[in-house]
Formats: structure tokens, sequence, C-alpha cells
């Protein structure tokens, strides 16, 4: 049954290969950790909706991506169709922190001029005992490089999942009233309840920070 929906948001998940992006959208939508059910292609498509602000009911459009540079051209593809990013990083894999910065910059050089609104997400923090990155850092980075924040997330014993994804819902909705975005081909529909009026965008939000 097709669910109604006030808002419609593409968002994409990237980040280095084996983060477990797959993992973390298919414990999102299937509500289940399964390895041997992942895509072999590496690459997935999901819908799910969310409720947030009474009576606002968001369709969010997710797009798993494969960190492998020969899968790069078609995360493009997903990067331009998206206003939402999970930037995922493995708690237990110090390299793959390191890389956040320059994917987001490669992000932003993709989509320009249009924003996008990023949530960092430190991955597989069921695996305590091999964290390489602690909190401060990772909240640290989040703030500097204007995200929406910084969450610890397990797929494995589910921990943050759904957050995760409402937090990057709630990011670019608090942005879009906030006129700081724009409403693009398809982002917006109403077929429930009273319309929602917030009249054209102003301003963009501000890009990369790194260096
Ligand atoms: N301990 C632990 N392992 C996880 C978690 N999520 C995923 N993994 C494991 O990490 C490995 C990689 O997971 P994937 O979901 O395939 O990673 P990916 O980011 O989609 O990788 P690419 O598609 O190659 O870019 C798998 O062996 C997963 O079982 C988690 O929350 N905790
Ligand atoms: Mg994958």
């Amino acid at each position: 049954m097709e669910v109604s929906w006030n808002f419609r948001f593409g968002i994409v998940i990237l980040g280095d290969s084996a983060v477990g992006k797959s993992s973390l959208l298919h414990r999102y939508t299937e509500g289940i950790f399964d390895d041997s059910r992942l895509s072999p292609l590496g690459i997935d498509f999901k819908v799910h909706h969310v409720d947030f602000d009474p009576g606002i009911v968001v369709k969010l459009l997710l797009w798993d991506t494969a960190g492998q540079e020969r899968f790069r051209s078609i995360a493009k593809s997903y990067m331009r169709n998206s206003v939402g990013c999970l930037l995922v990083f493995d708690l237990s894999q110090r390299q793959t922190f390191e890389r956040i910065c320059s994917w987001q910059q490669e992000v932003l050089d993709y989509v320009k001029p249009n924003p996008m609104i990023f949530l960092l997400v430190g991955h597989k923090c069921d695996l305590d005992v091999q964290r390489q990155v602690t909190t401060e850092e990772a909240e640290a980075l989040a703030k500097k490089l204007n995200m929406v924040g910084y969450l610890e997330v397990s797929s494995k014993d589910n921990t943050n999942v759904s957050l995760a994804f409402q937090n990057l819902a709630q990011g670019i909705y608090n942005q879009y009233q906030k006129r700081r975005i724009s409403i693009r081909d398809g982002w917006y529909g109403l077929t429930v309840g009273a319309p929602v009026q917030i009249d054209p965008p102003q301003t963009k939000p501000s890009g990369c920070q790194c260096g």
C-alpha cells in the first residue's frame, strides 16, 4: 500500500569499503543483520518512511553505494539525486575516519551548486575494545565540517540505527524550514493532511571546511 507523505528526501550512504553501509541500510529497512543477504554488487535502493513533527511524514529514498573506486561513477549518480548523506566510517579502522573529509569534499564538489546535508556515523560501535577513534574527536570533526551531528551506531546490535536516519531527516527538514535548501523536483508532495506552507528559500549552507 502506498503510504501518504508530505516530503520526499533522497539520502545517499557513503564511506570507505567495508565500513558497513549495506549492513546499516539492511538493518534499518529490513530490521535484520545478515551478511549473507547483502547485494552481491554492493549497491541497493530502499524506501522508508519516518514521522516527525506531528502530522509530517517524510518518505526517504535511500541509496546504498559501494565504497570501492570502481563503483564511484554509480555513487555519483546517486549523489545527484540526494539532499542528505550519511557519511560512515568504521570506529575500529582509523583510516576510514581519516578519509571522511575527502569524502565530504568530493560530494560537495560534485553536487554544487546544490547543497548536501551530512550526518557523521561512527559505525561498529559494538567493537568497543578495538576502537581507534574517540567520540570527542569524531564530534569535533562533525562540527568542523558543518554536519548536523555525529552518532555512534551498530547495525550488528541495532544501536542508534533508526536514530541516524531520523536525525539526518530532521536535519534536512530544519534546513528547509530555515530556507537554506530549496525544493527540487519531486522532493515535496502532499497527499494527506493540511498543506505545509513554506516560502522559497533564500540562502545556502556553507561548504566543506577541510584543511
Ligand atoms: N562488528 C560489526 N560488524 C559489522 C557491522 N556492520 C557491518 N559489519 C561487518 O562489516 C563488513 C562489511 O559490511 P558491509 O555492509 O558489506 O560494508 P559496506 O560499507 O557496504 O562495503 P562496500 O559495499 O564494499 O562499500 C561485513 O563483514 C559486516 O558483517 C557492525 O555494526 N558491527
Ligand atoms: Mg555495501
